[in-house]
C-alpha cells in the first residue's frame, strides 16, 4: 500500500519554514498532499487559491507532493484522499500542546490516522507566517524567510494597503 500524507496548513503565505517540512516529508512519504484550510472565521492575507498557486509554484520540482485546499474537518478530508498519515511541523514547545490536542482528537476521530511530527530545521525555528507578514507589512526585506515569488507577491499586497 501507498503511504499518502496530508500536511495540512493555513500557508498565509507559505514560507521557507513550510518548505523544508512539505520537501522533508516528500523523502519520506510515497506522496504529500499539502493541504490549505479554507477556513471562513479567519480573515487571511492570501485568497486560498493564491495560496494554493503560491505553493504550486514553489514545490513544482517535488514530484510526489501535490496542493489542493479543503473544508472542515481535517479527518474527513484525510480519509476521502485515501491517505493514512499527516504530517505536522514542531518549532517550540508552545507548539506542542496545541499540536497534541489536535493529534489527540484525529486520533479519537479515526484510529486508522497517524501523525507523524517532525522538528523544524534550526535555520527556520522562530519562523511562521504571522511573522513574515508583520515583517512585510513595515516594507522590511523578507528573502531569508520566503521563497522569492512569495516575497514580491507579498510586496504587491502592503503596497496597496500602506
Ligand atoms: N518550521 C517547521 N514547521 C513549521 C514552521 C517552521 N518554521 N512554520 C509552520 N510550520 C508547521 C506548523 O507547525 C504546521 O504543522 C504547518 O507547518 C502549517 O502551519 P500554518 O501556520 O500554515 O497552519 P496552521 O497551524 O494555521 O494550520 C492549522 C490546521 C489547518 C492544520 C488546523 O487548524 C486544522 O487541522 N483545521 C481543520 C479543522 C480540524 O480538523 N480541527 C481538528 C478537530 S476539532
Amino acid at each position: 500500500m501507498a503511504s499518502i500524507a496530508v500536511c495540512p496548513g493555513s500557508f498565509d503565505p507559505v514560507t521557507l519554514g513550510h518548505l523544508d517540512i512539505i520537501s522533508r516529508g516528500a523523502t519520506v512519504f510515497d506522496k504529500v498532499i499539502v493541504a490549505v484550510l479554507n477556513n471562513r472565521n479567519k480573515q487571511p492575507l492570501f485568497t486560498v487559491e493564491e495560496r494554493v498557486e503560491l505553493l504550486r509554484q514553489t514545490t513544482n520540482q517535488l514530484p510526489n507532493v501535490e496542493i489542493d485546499s479543503f473544508n472542515g474537518l481535517l479527518i474527513d478530508y484525510v480519509k476521502k484522499k485515501n491517505a493514512n498519515a499527516i504530517i505536522k511541523g514542531l518549532r517550540a514547545v508552545s507548539d506542542f500542546e496545541y499540536e497534541l490536542q489536535m493529534a489527540s482528537i484525529n486520533r479519537k476521530l479515526d484510529e486508522s490516522v497517524e501523525t507523524f511530527f517532525m522538528m523544524t530545521n534550526n535555520k527556520y525555528s522562530y519562523l511562521s507566517s504571522s511573522i513574515v507578514k508583520e515583517i512585510a507589512k513595515y516594507h522590511a526585506p523578507v528573502s531569508d524567510l520566503v521563497p522569492d515569488i512569495v516575497e514580491e507577491a507579498l510586496r504587491k499586497k502592503y503596497a496597496f494597503s500602506s
